[in-house]
């Protein structure tokens, strides 16, 4: 293999690139392409085998473990993607930033960092280019076995990795963070800002190094107000992926509880200048009602590509922006609720094919789940919803 697999046309003709491309270019692929956010991890048993006597986070900075890790979903489950083993807090670890990954708990940070003091000793730090070195590594290794099947690149959005670090630990309702927000605005820019760079940079990376798409998780900025999000969330978040933008890389803008946010979350990175952007879409929002909100509230501004497409794909580029933005649907991804992967299959079948026809009402469209896979997923269940996706995809093509 050489070059980038998106670049040198390896990923290019995916069925998970044609979707979230499907904005710009108006064509569905003949199936429709499904993975699941956290399909590497716990359910799967080839991963506790593997991580036995390690550290969730020094897995993480091991290529050989991370790009294995990476692999066995997509062996397994013939998904039709990857995702980068990591962890939205890697970028705060390779920068020296005390954090850890407590067992059934998540990320705990050496301390909560709530004064202007606490943030101004913070955003002093950063990662050099040999702490991403493991990163590069990992990515390269894995694209070189992933062959046609594209890698999704992730990182954590500023608002959800600023709320780890303010609360110091996982919360519910994220008051501290939302706190500083509004109390002090000068104090809370300086962090969101620290983060979109730090994170933005971890992103970069993984795309250099062959990823095929990005993903940008803010798991929390459904605990926001949407003018919290536009004041303290969303200008950030456009920060963090202008880091990708150039790389003609597709991106899908995720959160969960973000039904009020849906808009807001295509302008963010429309505004980064990211041509493809795919919404991610959690399962409280059906998928036709969410291209039905974005096609009410058409972008703010207009969309202005920054750069050239990679591969020729899109002669007319420029002008497709313009269609998108001027409907305002873009291609959706989601959103199979996780807690019926416990259902009885007929309940979750169903539910399965319900998904699929109102993911029709986006120009593209990516089967996942609404959320992470739960740690205690039968994963002989998770292959039969792609097998069944990959099977009613066609179909709904053909007719
Ligand atoms: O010991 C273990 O097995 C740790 C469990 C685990 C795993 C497997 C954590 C701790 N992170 C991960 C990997 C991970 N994290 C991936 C891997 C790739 C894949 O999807 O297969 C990804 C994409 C993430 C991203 C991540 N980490 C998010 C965003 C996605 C989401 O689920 O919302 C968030 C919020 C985190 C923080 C985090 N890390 C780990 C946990 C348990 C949590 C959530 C804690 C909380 O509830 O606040």
């Amino acid at each position: 293999s050489s070059g980038h697999p998106l670049v040198d046309g390896r990923t290019a003709q995916s069925p998970l690139v044609r979707a979230l491309r499907a904005g710009t270019t108006q064509e569905r692929p003949e199936s429709t392409p499904v993975w699941f956010m956290r399909q590497a991890g716990r359910s799967l048993p080839e991963y506790r085998a593997v991580r036995e006597g390690t550290t969730m986070l020094d897995a993480c900075l091991r290529p050989d473990l991370a790009s294995e890790i990476t692999l066995q979903p997509v062996r397994r489950h013939r998904v039709d993607a990857g995702i980068f083993f990591s962890d939205i807090v890697v970028p705060l670890r390779l920068a020296g930033v005390e954090v850890d990954i407590a067992p059934g708990v998540g990320p705990v940070m050496g301390q909560a960092y709530r004064t202007p003091e606490d943030v101004a000793r913070l955003v002093e730090t950063e990662i050099t280019p040999e702490a991403l070195e493991p990163i590069a590594e990992a990515v390269a290794l894995t694209v070189d076995e992933l062959g046609t099947t594209p890698l999704i690149g992730f990182a954590g959005a500023p608002f959800t990795l600023a709320a780890y670090l303010v609360e110091g630990r996982p919360s519910r309702d994220h008051l501290a963070a939302r706190s500083m927000l509004r109390g002090d605005p000068e104090t809370w820019q300086r962090l969101v800002d620290w983060a979109a760079d730090l994170t933005g940079t971890f992103l970069r990376a993984q795309v250099l190094a062959g990823a095929s798409a990005a993903q940008l998780f803010d798991s929390w900025a459904g605990s926001l107000s949407l003018a919290d999000y536009l004041d303290g969330a969303a200008g950030a978040s456009t920060r963090a992926l202008a880091h990708v933008a150039d790389l003609g890389v597709p991106a899908v803008h995720f959160g969960t509880g973000t039904g009020h946010l849906l808009p807001a979350m295509r302008d963010v990175a429309l505004a980064a200048g990211v041509r493809d952007v795919t919404v991610g879409v959690d399962y409280r929002t059906p998928l036709d009602e969410a291209a039905r909100l974005l096609a009410d509230t058409p972008p703010t501004a207009p969309a202005r590509p920054r750069h050239a497409a990679p591969d020729g794909a899109q002669p007319d580029a420029a002008g497709a922006v313009a269609g998108s933005a001027r409907t305002g649907v873009v291609p959706l991804q989601g959103n199979v609720d996780p807690a019926l992967l416990t259902a009885p299959w007929p309940v979750l079948e169903a539910h399965v094919r319900d998904v699929l026809a109102r993911g029709a009402a986006a120009p593209g469209h990516v089967l996942n789940l609404g959320h992470g896979v739960p740690p205690d997923t039968d994963p002989d269940v998770l292959t039969r919803v792609v097998e069944l996706v990959h099977r009613e995809g066609r179909a709904a093509v053909d007719r």
